[in-house]
């Protein structure tokens, strides 16, 4: 039997920062693995993982609720039956709805295969205060249905955004089994082996507004020779916009931190081949961080926005970043 968690939050809460960090904890002969869907089309988070020797399956393109099943369900599949893991952490796109894929998950499908471990949701309490975030069922039904509610990203906090984090805690029904304040999705491997309460799912749903049926794709990847790809989407209120590129291409960073300054958008994330090696870069409210990473064979660029962008326009600058010799 594999025991499931999902690993919810909403864009850029540190969902993949706490499960690069949970991995890190594993204890030696457990074998943990991690399914993770991505609202882009290009999939950045799974190879970020990848990168660190995680076993990883990715979905990407769509919210793991609304995308027809089948993708998430064979993806699912596909990881249980060749892995076998102990543990399996999902991370579902932070615009997606958790309880499809709870219910998916405790369907007599997976009856024999899978336990339900406890459920975590990562919060930055900042945004509790944030009506673009206050406003959303999504958001809403994240914390609802998890089992464990985290408080991330507490050092960047004040004083009243941990005390708006605690009132959410205390007043939750059923109670939650555990609340913690961490900073990089650091969470104690033993809260997840608290037995999570089966009621949960029976919460009255916040009307979830079903987004435009979307079919996730198997995860892409470039054809020989190809140089890059554009891929776009839309859902749930948002856009995404990212491009596959060639690994031969090598962009300046200090170029790129300058196209990332002039950015307006939701979320930005990329896998890229710099002159200064290859980075992981995360960019969230105008601020990037830079991770350097393992040697890329091609480089992975993906930007959700509010707005449709405008992806000439971007595709244009961002390709003057390019290291021409
Ligand atoms: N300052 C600060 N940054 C954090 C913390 N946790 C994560 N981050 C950064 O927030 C960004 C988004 O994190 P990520 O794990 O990719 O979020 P996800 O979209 O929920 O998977 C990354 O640049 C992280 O390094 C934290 O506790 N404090
Ligand atoms: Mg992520």
């Amino acid at each position: 039997m594999t025991r499931v968690h999902l690993i919810t939050g909403f864009l850029g809460t540190g969902k993949t920062t706490a499960i690069l960090d949970l991995l890190k904890q594993v204890p030696t002969g457990e074998k943990w693995a991690v399914l993770v869907n991505e609202f882009g089309e290009v999939g950045v988070d799974g190879a970020i993982l990848e990168a660190s020797g995680a076993v990883v399956r990715e979905v990407p393109g769509g919210c793991l609720c609304c995308v027809s099943g089948l993708p998430f369900q064979m993806g699912l599949n596909m990881l249980l039956a060749k892995e076998k893991p102990d543990v399996l952490l999902i991370e579902p796109t932070g615009l997606g709805h958790p309880r499809k894929v709870l219910q998916t998950l405790q369907s007599e499908h997976y009856l024999d295969v899978l336990t339900a471990g406890a459920n975590v949701c990562l919060v930055d309490p900042r945004q509790l205060s944030d009506p673009r975030y206050t406003d959303n069922d999504t958001f809403h039904d994240q914390i609802a249905l998890a089992d464990i509610l985290i408080a991330n990203k507490s050092d960047l906090c004040t004083d009243d955004d941990l005390r708006r984090f605690d009132q959410l805690v205390s007043a939750s029904q059923p109670a939650k089994l555990a609340a913690e304040r961490t900073q990089y999705g650091h969470i104690d491997i033993e809260l997840l082996s608290l037995s999570p309460d089966s009621k949960r799912l029976a919460l009255k749903d916040h009307g979830h507004h079903h987004h435009e049926s979307r079919e996730a794709k198997a995860p892409i990847a470039l054809e020989a020779g190809e140089q890059f790809r554009r891929l776009e989407g839309h859902g749930a209120g948002h856009h995404s916009l990212g491009w596959l590129i060639n690994g031969d291409w090598q962009f300046s960073l200090a170029q790129l931190r300058h196209w990332f300054d002039q950015l307006e958008a939701e979320r930005a994330k990329a896998l890229i081949n710099t002159s200064d090696g290859c980075y992981v870069l995360n960019w969230r409210d105008g601020v990037l961080s830079e991770m350097p990473t393992r040697a890329l064979e091609e480089s992975r660029i993906e930007i959700i926005t509010g707005a449709s962008p405008n992806a000439d326009t971007l595709e244009t600058t961002l390709f003057a970043c390019r290291v021409v010799d």
